[in-house]
Formats: structure tokens, sequence, C-alpha cells
């Protein structure tokens, strides 16, 4: 073994002490490829994480800000989202076509020889950090070993904060070979320290081999092995075995008198109130973006939150709306920010309200020349204007900063699961929350979530696109398997510990296109599906599924707010646009019927779906269903 090359004797031990000779294998394949300076090894010590912090700092990857413990972090002019184009599932020789067309897909020896040799070379010069996590809580039967390197100390120092430290699971290992392995250059960087060949970016993912390959990036949601890299690999573990790995926030939700405690998870597409519904007032949160979710002895299904921190869009979050966030950005606590902007070690973001000015010039992501925006800044090399912080600017704490955070965070047997709530961003068809008549209805609601494009992902923003379960983006396994296993895993739960399906839409518009509602009203729908759990309060039938009635909702805003939700409203919100359903089981009738294997339940409860909006539309001659027509 040559890894002497890189790593000091000290480290090496530290490595030896893992008895893991695949994991010595990976490093020393990486390292020869990528040919960085030098590699450390990092442990689960003080010592060691602080290291990675300082690291960040001293290479410029983030800069010191004002309050103790925050930094800011620039992806690059080019790097503020997630790159669906260039991230490709490696698919083994005549096995392209069982993918359908939704997974983006490259041939694997073709893409493995593309992204290996953009990959030669691009730690040159640069530190190789090697670190170690665990994917969700230590000692726990949901958890995965994950290893990632990367010489951006930004993408380590971010994953010391998001996820658990893993360098002892690993010794738990033993000479296991099964880990996920992560390995991401940002590649060569600019005299502003963002990477230089945006052009080469790639995102490779390896099912056969558990690993990712990642190039030319730092953005988070491109680069972090364990975020959305893991989350591919995971649901493709997941499926083959007798789990589910989702895009799914966990919260316990709280009634009004706190007599009780019930966790939901929900699945959105990104930008679209997933972490701010995880975030209402009076809940408390385990997790924001991804869980694993499994069927116990005593046939409940239980999740765990992958993560132990939140990298959330810093958009909106203002003391009215998300107050808890607010106060944690407001405070000295390790924070790193990216792509706000910065004027005198200040923050400042779009949408943080009206009790801050904003100053009239600082540093922000503006540009390739990072430091330059000012009030009416005109122009950059591309001759736009720009808002002075970008619409997917993050910031990225741990959990456990939060006054809300739950006390089952790091519980190895996770929380114990009653409802599941799908939402899309939908200005124009769905009611703002309906429960579904049963799993496998709820298995048809998940997978029609449609939602128009926001700024999470490179291209155009406002866009209706298909978003099964709010997972499409991290799909790696034909649909029509994925929805097999969310059936078979319906089968598999004790018959009185199934979880509640709900579907919500905090986007609904009137004409003028303004949203009906205001964004803490989130809290009212958790609201009424937390009492339909604990069978407390009655609903109406409708086509779609069960609906609440007008006085719940006005009883519940009346308590919660001290807000009269008046009867027009609830009529608006709340009715039944038939032409407008009828035309998404088209859209998404078509889209199934073009995939392989789709299982035939899911037809049967699209076709009864059609069927009771047909049946209705007849029964009272009219497109648009007031709901006051299903009080029975
Ligand atoms: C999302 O876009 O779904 C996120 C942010 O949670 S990222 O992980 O960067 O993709
Ligand atoms: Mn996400």
């Amino acid at each position: 073994m040559s890894l002497e090359k890189w790593i000091d004797k000290e480290d090496l031990e530290k490595l030896r002490a893992l008895e893991n000779p695949k994991v010595e294998r990976v490093i020393e394949e990486y390292l020869t490829l990528c040919k960085p300076a030098k590699a450390k090894i990092i442990d689960d010590s003080p010592e060691d994480i602080a290291f990675v912090r300082q690291l960040a700092i001293d290479k410029k990857e983030e800069i010191v800000l004002g309050l103790e413990g925050q930094t800011v972090h620039f992806d690059g002019y080019y790097d503020q989202a997630r790159d669906k184009k260039n991230t490709r599932l490696l698919a083994p020789a005549g096995e392209k076509e069982k993918y359908g067309k939704h997974i983006n897909t490259v041939d694997r020896d073709e893409g493995l020889k593309e992204v290996l040799e953009i990959m030669d070379g691009a730690m040159e010069g640069k530190i190789a950090i090697i670190r170690f996590f665990s994917l969700g809580p230590t000692k726990s039967r949901f958890s995965l070993c994950a290893l990632q390197i990367t010489d951006s100390a930004y993408v380590a120092h971010s994953e010391d904060l998001l996820y658990r430290q893993g360098y002892e699971e690993f010794k738990r290992l033993e000479d296991s070979e099964d880990f996920f392995y992560f390995i991401h250059s940002a590649g060569e960087l600019t005299d502003k320290y963002v990477t230089k060949n945006v052009d080469d970016r790639r995102i490779y993912i390896d099912l056969q081999e558990n690993r990712v390959l990642s190039v030319n990036n730092q953005y988070a949601g491109n680069s972090l092995g364990l975020k959305k890299l893991a989350l591919r690999l995971a649901i493709n573990k997941a499926i083959h075995e007798d789990w589910l790995t989702e895009h799914m926030f966990i919260s316990a939700i709280w009634p009004l008198d706190k007599s009780r405690k019930t966790y939901f998870l929900g699945a959105f597409p990104s930008a679209c109130g997933k972490t701010s519904t995880a975030m209402v007032p009076g809940n408390t949160i385990i997790g924001d973006d991804i869980a694993y979710l499994r069927i116990y002895e005593s046939g409940e299904v239980r999740a765990v939150n992958i993560e132990r921190g939140i990298f959330g869009i810093i958009k909106d979050v203002s003391p009215k709306d998300d107050p808890v966030i607010y106060n944690s950005l407001m405070t000295p606590r390790e924070t790193i920010f990216s792509n706000i902007l910065v004027s005198e070690g200040k923050s400042y973001w779009l949408g943080m309200g009206k009790q801050v000015t904003i100053p009239e010039s600082g540093m922000n992501w503006t540009s390739s020349k990072l430091g330059e925006w000012h009030e009416g800044f005109c122009c950059n090399e591309e001759g736009k204007e720009f808002k002075f912080s970008h619409p997917n600017a993050r910031y990225t704490i741990r959990l456990e900063e939060l006054e809300n955070v739950d006390e089952a965070l790091h519980d190895p047997n996770g929380v114990e699961v009653s409802a599941i709530i799908y939402g899309g961003r939908d200005s124009d068809t769905s009611v703002p929350v309906y429960e579904s008549f049963s799993w496998e209805h709820g298995v048809y609601i998940g997978a029609s979530v449609e939602s128009e494009t926001t700024a999470a992902t490179l291209g155009k923003a406002g866009v209706r696109k298909h978003q099964p379960m709010a997972n499409l983006d991290f799909i790696v396994v034909p649909l029509g398997e994925y929805l097999e296993a969310h059936l078979d895993f319906g089968r598999r739960i004790a018959q009185n510990k199934v979880p509640k399906i709900f579907s919500t839409n905090y986007f609904l518009k009137d004409k003028k296109g303004r949203y009906y509602d205001e964004i803490l009203d989130k809290k009212i729908w958790l609201l009424w599906a937390e009492k339909r759990v604990h069978g407390e309060c009655s609903a109406m039938e409708t086509p779609i599924g069960y609906i609440p009635k007008y006085e719940d909702i006005k009883a519940l805003f009346k308590d919660a707010f001290d807000f009269d939700y008046i009867k027009e409203r609830y009529v608006a919100e709340f009715s039944i646009r038939i032409q407008k359903f009828l035309k998404k089981i088209e859209r998404i009738d078509i889209i199934f019927k073009n995939e392989k294997d789709v299982p035939e339940e899911f037809f049967n409860e699209l076709e009864n779906q059609r069927q009771r909006l047909l049946e209705a539309k007849e029964k009272y001659g009219t497109e648009v269903l007031s709901p006051f027509l299903f009080q029975g």
C-alpha cells in the first residue's frame, strides 16, 4: 500500500484501526486518481472536527461573520442549485430501457470512463479530507455507514453539521463491505474559490458499487455525498430489501392543548414548504428532508431522520413566518450561510422582514467577482440585474440547536409514524387538505403529486411537473417498482397501525393570482389531520377523498389564531374542481402507461378516482362543486 504518500503516520493508524480492507482500497484508488497533495483522516474527536472548520476558513471556502460560530460560503454564479441534467445513473449495458423516461441515465462503462477522466488530477495541490459518517442514529437497525472523500473543506464541514459522526460506527462494521462511498472534488477553483469548470460538472451514481462520483461543483445538493447522493443509493437499497427511503420530514404534531404528540411524515418537492411544515410553531421537529421507514415486529411503521441538521432555504425566514429559525440565525452558534448578501459581517436575505434595512452594498453571489453588489446593480457578465440574495440561498445548522427539536431525534428505534402527508405547488387544482380513503389510495395520491418548478433546481421556475412522492429527482429504480414497493409496504403493516395519508396544497390561488393561504395557515391543516388520526372529527366524503367540515376548520382558526375563517373562503378553497382533477388524471395516466410494470392496483385507484369524479359531475351537473354539497 502506498497510502503513506498522502497520509501521515498518526492518521494511518486511525485508518488501520478500522480494520476494513475495502475502506483502505477505496481511499487508495481515489487518492491515486485525484492526486491531492495530501490527505487527512478525520475521526469523531472534537480536535479533528474543529480542524475541518478551520481549514474551510483558512482556504477561504468560508468567511467568518460577526456573530460567533457563523460563516458564509459562496457556491459560484453557475452553481446555485441541483444540476439535474448532469446527474446521471450509470446504467449497465442493456438496462437503460428499464429505467423509463424519468430517470436520467448514461451507459455505465461510458459514464465511468468520462467521469474518471474528469476526476483524474482534480484534487491537485489540495488536501483530501476523509470522513466517516452514520446515515441515521448510531447503533440503530435503520442506519448505514458512509465514507466521504472530498477536497472541499466546506463540504466536509457542512456534513459535520448535518450528519452523525461515524468513525466508531465503521469500527462496528468490522470488515464488512456494506457501506456507501462518495468521492467529491470541487475541481479547479477561481481566484474567488468557486468552481471554474462548471461545464465539466458531473454527478454519476453507481448502484452496483454503492458509490457516487461528483466533480466540478460545490452546491450541497450536488456535492455532499450524504445528502441527495446517498438518498439515491438508499432508495435502491431499501427497495431491494424491505423498507423505504423517502424525501420526507418527520415532525411531532401537538394539538393546541398540548395533551399528546403524533408523528407525521411529509413529502414535498424542494422549495414547496417541507421545512416550514416541519417547523410549524407549536410542534417539535425530528427532520426536514430525508427519512428511512421500517415496519417493526409489532406491526407499526417507524422512521428515523438520517440527518441531524437542516440545510434550509433562507428566503422568507422572518420573525413572523419562521420565528424559530430566524432566532437561531440571529444568535451565536455554528451556522454556515450560503449565497446570501454579507455586509459588515452581517447576513441579509430575501423576505427576512421589514424590521431589517437591507444595506446598499455588500458581497454576494451575483457575479464571478464576488463582493461587488450594490443597490441597483446592473449588470453582471450575463447582462443580468440581480436581487441581493439568491432565492435558493440557504443556511446550515444543527437540529439540536433549535428550541423545538424533538426529544426522539437520536432514538435508534425512531418514532412511530401515524400519518404521511403529500404536498405540491399547485395553484389551480387541489384543496388545502384532504385525507385518502386507504393506504392504496394514498399511494395513488403520492404518485400523482405535481408541482411547479422552483429555484431549488437549475432551469425555469413555475413549470408544472410530475413529482411522484416528491421524490422523482432522486428515484433511481423503475417507477413501477417504486410504486410496487410502496403498495407492498402497506400490505405488511398491521391493520390497525396503517398511517393515514393526507394531501396538502398551500399554493392555491384566486382568480387574481393571490394565494388564499397565509404561510402559517398550514398549522390549521395539520391540526385537522391530527384530529382525524385520533378519530376526533368527522369529515365529508368527496370524489377525491375526505375533506374537512367548515365548522371544524373555523373552530381551529379561531382557537389557534383568533381568526375568523369565513364561509366564502372555505367554499373557494375546498370546492372540488372536477374538470381540473380529471385533466390531472389524464396527465398522470399517460405518464404511468408509458412506464413498465406499473402495478395494476395503481391503475385501479386511478380509474376509481376518475369514475367518482365523472359520477359527481353527472349528478350535480356542474364542474366546480361546493363542499357543502357533500354534507350528507
Ligand atoms: C432539495 O432541493 O430537496 C434540498 C436541498 O433539500 S439539496 O439537498 O441541495 O438538494
Ligand atoms: Mn430535499
